[in-house]
């Protein structure tokens, strides 16, 4: 049997919707099955709807395409998951819980949780805390991913079961739009910017969060799966990348669109951001994998803004 077999959950949201294609480039489209609630066309792997929750679903599955590794994405973020706490501790634990049986029933060779920098709350250092600092997060979706790197210890000791973790900053991309957190704005400013319409941000102007351009994002992924067993000591790797508030993005911004305004009205996420951390050492992932991104804030925005007008005039060529 050729290796590896990939399964991703949540594929076609922001994260999946690049990762399927990055993992197809890498493995091949065979080595790929993107599954989600809802099939979305435009893959060139097999894609199938797979709720998280069916564990006998999840289980048939991994079996009938004889699946080897499991990227399981499916979650419910900070901000949505504050409008419906029970919901999303329910959602965010079933799957992964399911996600880790199917796998240590199948012998599933390797799995990826994507954890996020929720897991540290208010008493955290907020400049760069060491992805050791003690985990106090206030939001449900925080604390959802705290347990899940938790049990991702726990299978890994008692099963030898190959769980890896990463903890993103807020992923910034062109791809798709974001489905829910707190870091949303940042996407939704380039969106704003590229139709010429001014932006209102839920954040205040000041408040900076740590963030991560999708290749970044996707190369940091990639590294940690393909690195050897032995390298990995750490579940929950932090990794930095770029540090901002809404203003410092509105200036860059503004050195391509000078005339692109912006106005302040924070709201509930104000308290969520200010509950996280601004930025984060990240030795353990730069020793143990080589982490080292590639995208400054003057990088990403001028990426984003190119392909969010490549996207614009594509669509409207597509519909003159
Ligand atoms: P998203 O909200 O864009 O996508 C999540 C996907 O999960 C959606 O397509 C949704 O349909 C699917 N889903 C929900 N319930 C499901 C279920 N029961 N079964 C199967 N699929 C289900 O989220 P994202 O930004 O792509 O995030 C993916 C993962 O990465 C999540 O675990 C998230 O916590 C983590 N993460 C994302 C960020 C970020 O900035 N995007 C940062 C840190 C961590
Ligand atoms: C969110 O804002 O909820 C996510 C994250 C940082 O986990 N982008």
């Amino acid at each position: 049997m050729k290796e590896p077999k990939i399964l991703i959950t949540g594929a076609f949201g922001q994260l999946g919707t690049a990762l399927t294609d990055a993992l197809i480039s890498k493995y091949g489209s065979d080595a790929v099955v993107a599954t989600d609630l809802h099939i979305r066309e435009g893959f060139s792997c097999k894609t199938l709807k797979l709720d998280a929750t069916d564990i006998q679903a999840l289980d048939e599955v991994v079996r009938q395409q004889k699946i080897t590794q499991i990227y399981h994405l499916a979650a419910i973020l900070s901000a949505k998951g504050e409008e419906k706490p029970l919901q999303t501790w329910d959602l965010n634990n079933s799957t992964f819980f399911n996600v880790l049986e199917v796998a240590r029933l199948n012998a599933i060779k390797k799995v990826f949780f994507p954890s996020s920098i929720a897991v540290f709350g208010p008493d955290a250092r907020k400049e760069y805390v060491s992805h050791d600092f003690a985990l106090h997060p206030t939001t449900v979706y925080g604390i959802s991913k705290v347990a899940g790197e938790h049990w991702a210890r726990y299978y890994n000791a008692k099963y030898d079961l190959d769980v890896r973790c990463l903890r993103y900053p807020g992923l910034i991309s062109y791809q798709s739009f974001p489905g829910g957190g707190t870091t949303d704005y940042a996407v939704d400013i380039f969106h704003k910017a590229i139709n010429g319409e001014n932006f209102v941000s839920y954040l205040q102007e000041d408040t900076q969060l740590p963030m991560l351009y999708m290749d970044d994002a996707i190369e940091a992924t990639l590294q940690l799966m393909e690195a050897p067993k032995e390298a990995i000591k750490t579940v929950g790797y932090n990794i930095q990348g770029i540090s901002f508030s809404p203003k410092e993005l509105l200036e860059a911004i503004q050195k391509h669109i000078p005339e692109f305004k912006a106005a302040y009205k924070p709201d509930h996420r104000q308290a969520i951001a200010e509950s996280w951390p601004i930025s984060l050492d990240d030795r353990a992932a730069q020793a143990e994998w080589g982490w080292k991104p590639k995208y400054d804030l003057a990088k990403m925005t001028q990426e984003m803004l190119k392909q969010l007008e490549l996207k614009k005039n594509n669509s409207q060529k597509q519909h003159a």
